[in-house]
C-alpha cells in the first residue's frame, strides 16, 4: 500500500484529492493546523473513529513554519509522495500580510524537500509542489505554457516563485522526483468563501433568498481561465506516477472575465442582469427574473463595485495552454464550465434555503459577508 502526505488536506484541493487517494487504495496522512474552531469541514465525510484497527487516513498536526514538526512527521510517516498543497493562497491577504506569506508559500516548501533530502529520502520519496498561474502575472505571451516567462504581480506569486525554483533546484541538485503543476484558477463548491467565484455564487444564492440585498466587487474586467477542482487533482496524482519528473500547466484553454462569470451564475439562478455606468460606478441590475420562489424585483441594482477590493497589482488574464499535459499525460478536464458553475449554485443556493426557512422560523441567522 502506497503512502501520501497531503499539506493543505483541509482545503479545497487537499480534500478532494484524499478522496482520489483514498479510492486509488493509499495510506493517506494529512497535516492540519491547531484551529480554536474545527477546520475539517472539507474531510469530515472521510473521517474515521482513530479507534478503529482498519483506518487508512490519518490526520496530524502541523504547520509550514515548523521545521521540526515537518521533519517529524515526515521521519514517521515515511511517504513514497508528498503533495505540498499548504499555503497562504489568498492573492489579496498576501498584499496585507507578506512576511507569513513568503514563511509558509515559499520557506515552507524548502522546509519539506530539506526534510526529505535530509531523512535520506530523495530518492524514495515523490514530491509534488502546488506551483500557480499567478507566476506569469504580468503575461508576457498568450496562451501561457511551460516555457512563458514569469512576472510576478503580488506577494503570495513571488514566494510560490520561490517554491517553484526550489523544486527545481532540488530535483536538479540531488536527483529528486520533484516537479511543478502550474495550475490555473480551479473552483468548486469546496471553494473558499472569498475567492471570486464562490463569493459570487454564494452571494447571488443569498440575494435570491433575501438573505444579502447586493453583491459588492472589485475588478470585473479580469479575465481568467477557470476549471474544476476534481480534474485537477488528478493531474496532480498523474505527474507523480510517471518515470521523470516534469512541470506541467494544468488550464482548460478558455477565458472568462469577472463579469461573465457574474452573467452566468445569475442565469444559473434564473435571473438576467443590465451593466450601466462604468469603472467603479458600475452596477449590475436585475433585468428578469424566471425564478418563482425569489425575493427578486425587475429594477433592483445587485451588483456594485467597493474600491476595497481591488489589489494594488492585478493580474489582469490569464490563459493557459494545457498541450503539454494533454500530449504526455492524455490528461483533458472532464468538467465543463457551466456545469461547474451549475453544481456551485445549487450547492450555494441549497445553502441559502435553508438559512432562509431558519429564519422565516424565528431564528436567527448572520450571513457573513466580509469577502
Ligand atoms: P485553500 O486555501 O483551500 O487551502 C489551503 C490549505 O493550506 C488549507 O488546508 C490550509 O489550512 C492550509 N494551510 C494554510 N497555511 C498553512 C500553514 N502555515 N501550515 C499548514 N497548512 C496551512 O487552497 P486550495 O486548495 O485552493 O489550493 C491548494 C494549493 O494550490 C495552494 O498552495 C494554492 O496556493 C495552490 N493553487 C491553487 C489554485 C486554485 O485555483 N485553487 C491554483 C494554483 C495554485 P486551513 O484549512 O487550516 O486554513
Ligand atoms: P486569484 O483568485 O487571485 O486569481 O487567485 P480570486 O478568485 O481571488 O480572484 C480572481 C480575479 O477576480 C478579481 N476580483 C475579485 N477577487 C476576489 N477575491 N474578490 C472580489 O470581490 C473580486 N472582484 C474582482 C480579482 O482581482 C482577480 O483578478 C487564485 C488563488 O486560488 C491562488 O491561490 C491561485 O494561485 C490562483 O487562483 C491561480
Amino acid at each position: 500500500m502506497k503512502k501520501a502526505l497531503i499539506t493543505g488536506i483541509t482545503g479545497q484541493d487537499g480534500s478532494y484529492l484524499a478522496e482520489l487517494l483514498l479510492e486509488k487504495g493509499y495510506e493517506v496522512h494529512g497535516i492540519k493546523r491547531r484551529s480554536s474552531s474545527l477546520n475539517t469541514e472539507r474531510i469530515d465525510h472521510l473521517y474515521q473513529d482513530p479507534h478503529s484497527n482498519h483506518r487508512n487516513l490519518f490526520l496530524h498536526y502541523g504547520d509550514l513554519s515548523d521545521s521540526s514538526n515537518l521533519t517529524r512527521l515526515i521521519a514517521e510517516i515515511k511517504p513514497d509522495e508528498v503533495y505540498n498543497l499548504a499555503a497562504q493562497s489568498h492573492v489579496a491577504v498576501s498584499f496585507e500580510s507578506p512576511e507569513y506569506t513568503a514563511d509558509v508559500d515559499a520557506l515552507g516548501t524548502l522546509r519539506l524537500l530539506e526534510a526529505i533530502r535530509f531523512l535520506g529520502m530523495e530518492k524514495t520519496c515523490r514530491f509534488y509542489q502546488a506551483s500557480t498561474s499567478e507566476l506569469y502575472g504580468l503575461v508576457q505571451e498568450i496562451p501561457q505554457r511551460e516555457t512563458t516567462p514569469f512576472y510576478p504581480r503580488s506577494p503570495y506569486a513571488v514566494a510560490k516563485l520561490y517554491a517553484y525554483w526550489i523544486t527545481v533546484n532540488y530535483r536538479e541538485a540531488y536527483g529528486m522526483y520533484a516537479c511543478n503543476g502550474i495550475l490555473f484558477n480551479h473552483e468548486s463548491p469546496r471553494r473558499g468563501e472569498t475567492f471570486v467565484t464562490r463569493k459570487i455564487t454564494r452571494a447571488l444564492a443569498n440575494i435570491s433568498q433575501g438573505l444579502e440585498e447586493c453583491l459588492y466587487m472589485g475588478n470585473l474586467d479580469a479575465k481568467r481561465d477557470w476549471g474544476h477542482a476534481k480534474d485537477y487533482v488528478r493531474m496532480q496524482w498523474m505527474m507523480l506516477q510517471q518515470e521523470e519528473p516534469k512541470d506541467y500547466v494544468i488550464a482548460t484553454g478558455v477565458q472568462y472575465s469577472v463579469r461573465e462569470f457574474i452573467e452566468k451564475a445569475s442565469a444559473k439562478l434564473g435571473v438576467s442582469i443590465r451593466w450601466e455606468g462604468e469603472g467603479k460606478e458600475e452596477v449590475g441590475i436585475v433585468e428578469a427574473v424566471s425564478m418563482t420562489e425569489s425575493t427578486l424585483r425587475t429594477g433592483s441594482t445587485i451588483v456594485r463595485i467597493d474600491p476595497r477590493y481591488f489589489r494594488p497589482a492585478e493580474v489582469e488574464t490569464l490563459l493557459g495552454d494545457p498541450g503539454k499535459a494533454k500530449a504526455d499525460l492524455g490528461w483533458i478536464p472532464q468538467i465543463a464550465l457551466d456545469e461547474m458553475i451549475a453544481e456551485m449554485v445549487a450547492h450555494d443556493l441549497d445553502q441559502a434555503r435553508r438559512h432562509a426557512l431558519l429564519r422565516r422560523s424565528g431564528y436567527a441567522v448572520s450571513v457573513s459577508r466580509e469577502a
